[in-house]
């Protein structure tokens, strides 16, 4: 079971993060921090397809020989098996390079996010764990990242009611801590101020 280590409600769903591996969770789908090529990597992605076993690249390689023969561009999302994980999909995106903060940045993770979630509404998915994207490799700043992130989910929450919770799943108790962070200043403004009086 996992304890959550912040849950608030967001319309009609639960918000939740932990910390913990993305690959043991039982939510219906997990999100991969995929690169463009789906061929896999290290961070994340190399923990998703080692746990989740060859099907899931094998549905990846026939995404790249059908419909994405380039590949798939930052900010959208496709859908394969989740193999051997507990979760039945696996929902891959790409997240942006941080190149600092000029290159469309902001948006293209907004669009990872949105695309994943607009992917997993049309598949019927109800319940979803994010990792935190693009802040390993490609080395977006977590602080800035995390604001995005969750006021790309709760947008998305208030204005669709389907999905049961979505859930951050932070690799470390500093993530963790930067998440929670953003999520009380975003639903309890006061808590900013207060925090900017000390
Ligand atoms: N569970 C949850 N979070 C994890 C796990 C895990 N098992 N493993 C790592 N993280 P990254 P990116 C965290 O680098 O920045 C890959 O090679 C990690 O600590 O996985 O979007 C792809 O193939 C960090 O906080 O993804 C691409 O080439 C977060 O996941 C490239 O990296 C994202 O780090 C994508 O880079």
């Amino acid at each position: 079971m996992i304890v959550p280590d912040m849950n608030v409600k967001i319309a009609m769903s639960g918000l939740t993060l932990v910390t913990g591996d993305i690959t043991r969770q039982e939510t219906d789908a997990i999100v991969n921090a995929a690169n463009s090529s789906l061929m896999g990597g290290g961070g994340v992605d190399g923990a998703i397809h080692g746990a989740g076993g060859p099907e899931i690249l094998k549905e990846c390689k026939t995404l790249r020989k059908t419909s994405l023969p380039d590949g798939l561009p930052a900010g959208k999302a496709v859908i394969t098996t989740g193999g051997k994980l507990k979760a039945r999909y696996v929902i891959h995106t790409v997240g942006p390079v941080w190149k600092g903060g000029n290159s469309g940045e902001t948006e293209l993770l907004a669009d990872a996010y949105r695309n994943s979630l607009l992917l997993a509404l049309e598949t019927g998915i109800k319940t979803i764990s994010f990792p935190s994207i693009s802040t390993g490799a490609y080395g977006y700043p977590v602080e800035k990242a995390s604001g995005i992130a969750i006021k790309t989910v709760v947008e998305f929450l208030e204005n669709n009611k389907e999905l049961d919770e979505v859930r951050f799943v932070l690799h470390s108790r500093h993530d963790l801590m930067v998440y929670e962070k953003t999520l009380q200043e975003l639903i309890n403004p006061d808590r900013k101020q207060q925090d900017l009086k000390g």
